[in-house]
């Protein structure tokens, strides 16, 4: 065995690391504890603890990985940082099979039974296997065992404290989620959130298991992507947000940055550009797209419905066919959302060719085509996937949607207020509180094909929330209940052990700076 990086433990003083060889500790009496279920969020698909000694993390450790994939470093890196901020012990490097105490990493291409995204975890005494087919799985089960280790992973807590031994129960973990479509919608464009701001937001999903990051970017109040041939979409319609503070927009630089950022946790971005409707933005920045001929003033209030792109006129169709066609370009996930919500100013039959044909220019640039529930009457391609939202939605039409994700505002929007006392959101759909949020199953909202499915998605539109910290308080604890529908097998479904699983999460938010709302359901520890 050859050890890389030395077995250290690193004491952080003043602000400056200062490793220090640790020796090995072999006296150190092995703690017998009595081992109690983990209480993680989302519920592993089985979990059992097996009984006995723990498996000790402490100063002679080493990780093992075999797998030259750059994503399974990057999974044993993050591991091997949060063992050490809640240790204090930097745990070596080994490049082959160990035999003392530790921690193996290993994707196994004939573990068909994982599937694309599950894993399985085995921890005995002296050794700690994370195994999957793909580094998907590895990232997932990494996001396991971070909850496993104490929350002071999550930051630099023992700054001025001797390295301490970490003990993990004996247990077996089989894991994989319920449906590969486990999303977050976040709405840049009311209220302009920065690169920054999103990168936190991916976090949040990541620490969750959600494998999909739907970013709203354009609306009445705002259009937040730059487009090289239609230029004034940023520079006049970038500029404003409700309330008329300044917005912002990122470049296709900052975009592409975005998605690499997403992708490295496994997160694929959705870009939506809402069309024909809450399209005010474009509208005042090109005179052309109106059916007058004449630019409105932009908008800052937050009123819907009144917008639409003149669908008419031929030049809206190149206008479509310039944006799509760079914004695919730029995402490399197979999909394109159009919205195609709320339209109040035309006919059905015009809103129906409408559909039909931005579908066509959406196929035409290598995407499958996402609309809001809306759509869902329409001529869809089988690639074509419909967003449901309205409650009130036709159940007859949505159960011919070749494709589904689930988004019931009345259960999965996050902008919606807790009580009837929050100080953010709306609440048009109801209150939300965790337990309507978590109460439901995506499966019988519709009675289509349970393979037409894809999954649940959670948005969070920004009329109310003007900066990080709200976005913060109105996704947690909700964003975490709807992670764990998409994920967690439906039999193991159950209000009552969840809000305690829940409430373990509380410490590991907090150290991790998260505005989160304490909803009174939940017993927070
Ligand atoms: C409805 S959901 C909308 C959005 C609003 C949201 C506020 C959807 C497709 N349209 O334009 O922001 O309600 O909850």
């Amino acid at each position: 065995m050859r050890i890389v990086a030395g077995t250290l433990a690193v004491l952080l003083a003043g602000g400056a690391a200062v490793a220090k060889p640790q020796a090995p500790q072999p006296g150190a009496p092995a703690a017998s504890v009595t081992a109690t279920m983990p209480e993680l969020v989302p519920l592993p698909e089985r979990l059992e603890l097996t009984g006995g000694e723990p498996f000790a993390i402490g100063a002679s450790t080493v990780v093992y990985v075999t797998s030259g994939d750059a994503a399974v470093s990057r999974a044993a890196r993050d591991l091997t940082e949060w063992i050490r901020r809640a240790s204090g012990f930097l745990l070596a490097t080994a490049t082959a099979g160990p035999t003392g105490s530790r921690i193996q990493i290993g994707v196994d291409a004939a573990r068909q039974e994982l599937g694309p995204e599950g894993y399985e975890i085995a921890i005995e005494p002296g050794r700690l296997a994370l195994t999957a087919r793909t580094a998907a799985g590895i990232f997932y089960g990494a996001q396991t065992i971070r909850q496993l280790l104490p929350y002071t992973a999550e930051y630099e807590a023992l700054l001025f404290q001797q390295p301490r031994e970490l003990k993990l129960p004996a247990l077996r973990i089989t894991d994989a989620p319920r449906y590969p479509w486990r999303g977050a919608m976040l709405d840049v464009a009311r209220h302009f959130f920065t690169v920054d701001d999103v990168r936190r937001f991916v976090d949040l999903l990541a620490l969750h298991k959600m494998n999909r990051l739907h970013l709203h970017l354009s609306d009445d109040q705002g259009w937040r992507i730059a487009i090289r041939r239609w230029k004034d979409l940023t520079l006049k319609g970038g500029r404003t947000e409700v309330g008329g503070t300044p917005g912002g927009f990122y470049t296709q630089a900052q975009y592409t940055e975005l998605i690499a950022y997403a992708a490295e946790r496994f997160i694929t971005v959705v870009p939506e550009i809402d069309m024909p409707g809450h399209t005010n933005a474009a509208l005042s920045s090109y005179a052309e797209l109106n059916c007058n001929g004449q630019a409105p003033a932009p908008f800052t209030g937050t009123e819907v419905g009144f917008s639409s792109l003149c669908v008419e006129e031929e030049v809206t169709y190149r206008f479509i066919d310039d944006v799509v066609g760079e914004i695919a370009r730029l995402t490399p996930g197979p999909y394109f959302h159009m919205g195609g919500d709320e339209v109040k100013t035309l006919k059905p039959e015009q809103y129906r060719a409408f559909v039909e044909r931005v579908q066509k220019i959406v196929q035409k640039h290598g995407k499958e085509m996402i609309g809001w529930d809306e759509i869902a009457p329409a001529t869809l391609l089988p690639t074509t996937i419909v967003q449901h939202w309205r409650p009130d939605a036709d159940r007859a039409t949505l159960a011919r949607a070749p494709r589904l994700i689930m988004s019931p505002a009345d259960r999965s929007y996050l902008d919606m207020k807790y009580d009837a006392d929050t100080a953010l959101g709306l609440r048009w759909a109801g209150l939300v509180p965790v337990k309507t949020a978590y109460d439901w199953d995506p499966a019988a909202l519709v009675d289509a094909r349970p393979e037409a499915i894809l999954g649940v998605e959670a948005p969070l539109w920004s009329e109310t929330l003007a900066n990080m910290r709200d976005a913060e308080f109105m996704a947690l604890p909700r964003l975490a209940a709807i992670a764990e529908l998409g994920w967690s097998p439906r039999a193991q479904h159950d209000w009552e052990r969840f809000r305690v699983r829940l409430g373990a999460q509380g410490a590991r938010w907090s150290a991790l700076g998260i505005n989160f709302y304490r909803d009174p359901a939940v017993t927070w520890k």
